[in-house]
């Protein structure tokens, strides 16, 4: 447990042995006149912040994400007789709806139905959440999904309208930039919910409404567990909105059922880890990394090679291979590492040409597939590497592809002798913004 105070803006705090006065800035003639600010008390259990029989939070935040995955969806999911029932009260009729429920946005849902967009807004690994999340957005409620950096969205001074919804996705629920633009979003009227891990944070108190992750404390740096668990909470908001709609309810079945099963699949994808360690041992002493994906995947290849360069300072860059033609391919060379996300998803034809393309070209590859891939391995016998992952639904198949990608830029980071937890030039939370 411990005493909390949320300071507000232009709060000036005065500590002197042990008290401490709070004053505020907003008015200067009552600059000097003390304000109250209520003292509020976190149920944190020390245990949830300490690295719990790990090395490192980072490895700690990775190997938990069965586990916070779970609560992400605990008490929101109905389960069906045909799906376990694990995280919620089981249905006894497959078409009783709503399958989910969020009690935070409860009173909002017909406002955000009616809206004219949903804009999400989000910074760094939230905002690949988002672009992750985007497609099954977009086709289970049929609306337009817009996606902003929020630097950007207050760079641009970009039109938002009354009848938008705006969607904050923070881990921290404090980053400055997603935060300027929740006051920009709200001067102009439009509905603001925030998806954040951090119950009584600035974006979680100044959103109308929202979801908690509820993730539990994110201590590395790189951000691991929030990121899959942002990914599920928007899905879940993907199925609140839709299920008014019966033409979706086929669908909306399918994406709850793969969600139950998800925790499964990643404690499956865990063990992974070794042969991921192997795979850092082989790539520890190169320059550059590619991660091509595309679809949903592409999120997970920007996301990856984030991870790869904020903690293992190697430089990596996530690639649309549906791109690749329009100058990535130059970089293509027999030396150039490149992982290529081909997992089985609407894309997988697709991916399928790349590899083919980039065999052609005599690239270096390393393989993320499914655990009963047969077209690939047909087409590639042992020239490469492959990692093969369980399967899940294609709208959550990244939130399993990730994981690969979390531990082997763990493992890179430790084999190249830097901080995982703290790498260098970066803060957890980004409190103040670029001028
Ligand atoms: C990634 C980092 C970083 C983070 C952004 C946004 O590993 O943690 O990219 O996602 O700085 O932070 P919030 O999610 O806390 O707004």
């Amino acid at each position: 447990m411990c005493r909390v105070i949320y300071l507000e803006d232009n709060d000036i705090v005065h500590m002197r042995k042990g008290e401490y006065t709070v004053y505020n800035w907003n008015d200067v003639d009552s600059a000097s006149v003390e304000v109250r600010r209520t003292i509020q008390t976190l149920t944190m259990e020390v245990g949830q912040i300490m690295k719990g029989g790990y090395d490192h939070y980072m490895q700690k935040e990775i190997f938990e994400q069965a586990e916070t995955i779970a609560q992400t969806m605990q008490g929101r999911i109905k389960a069906t007789p045909l799906s376990p029932i694990k995280f919620g009260v089981p249905n006894v009729d497959r078409l009783l709806y709503p399958r989910v429920r969020l009690g935070g946005l409860v009173d909002f849902v017909s406002t955000i139905r009616r809206s004219r967009r949903i804009i999400f807004i989000g910074c760094g690994t939230s905002y690949h959440a988002a672009l992750c999340s985007r497609q099954t957005m977009e086709e289970l409620t049929q609306m337009p999904v817009v996606l902003e950096l929020a630097g950007d969205i207050l760079d641009r001074r970009c039109p938002i309208f009354r009848d938008d919804t705006c969607v904050f996705v923070s881990q921290s629920g404090e980053t400055a930039d997603t935060m300027r633009a929740m006051e920009y979003a709200k001067g102009s009227g439009a509905l603001c919910v925030g998806i954040t891990n951090t119950v009584g944070s600035a974006i979680a108190r100044s959103s109308h409404c929202g979801i908690h992750i509820n993730a539990g404390a994110e201590i590395g740096v790189a951000s691991t567990k929030a990121y899959t668990s942002q990914i599920v909470a928007i899905t879940m908001m993907a199925i609140v909105l839709a299920d008014d709609q019966i033409s979706k309810r086929k669908r909306i079945n399918e994406i709850v059922d793969s969600l139950l099963e998800l925790p499964d699949a990643i404690k499956k994808c865990l063990l992974l880890d070794d042969s991921i360690r192997s795979l850092a041992e082989s790539l520890k002493g190169e320059n550059s990394l590619l991660m091509f994906g595309r679809g949903r995947n592409y999120a997970t290849a920007v996301e990856a090679a984030l991870k790869v360069k904020e903690v293992s300072y190697m430089h990596s860059e996530g690639i649309n291979a549906g791109e690749m033609k329009h100058g990535p391919l130059a970089l293509v060379d027999e030396h150039m590492p490149i992982i290529v996300f081909a997992t089985k998803d609407e894309m997988h034809g697709k991916m399928q040409g790349v590899i083919q393309q980039l065999m052609a070209r005599n690239a270096r590859l390393i393989i993320i597939c499914n655990e009963d891939e047969i077209d690939i391995l047909d087409m590639v016998g042992d020239r490469y590497p492959l990692i093969m992952v369980p399967n899940a639904d294609e709208a959550l198949q990244p939130v399993v592809n990730i994981i690969p990608l979390q531990l082997l830029s763990y493992h890179l980071t430790l084999l190249r002798g830097f901080n995982v937890d703290q790498p260098r030039n970066l803060a957890k939370s980004v409190t103040v913004t670029e001028e």
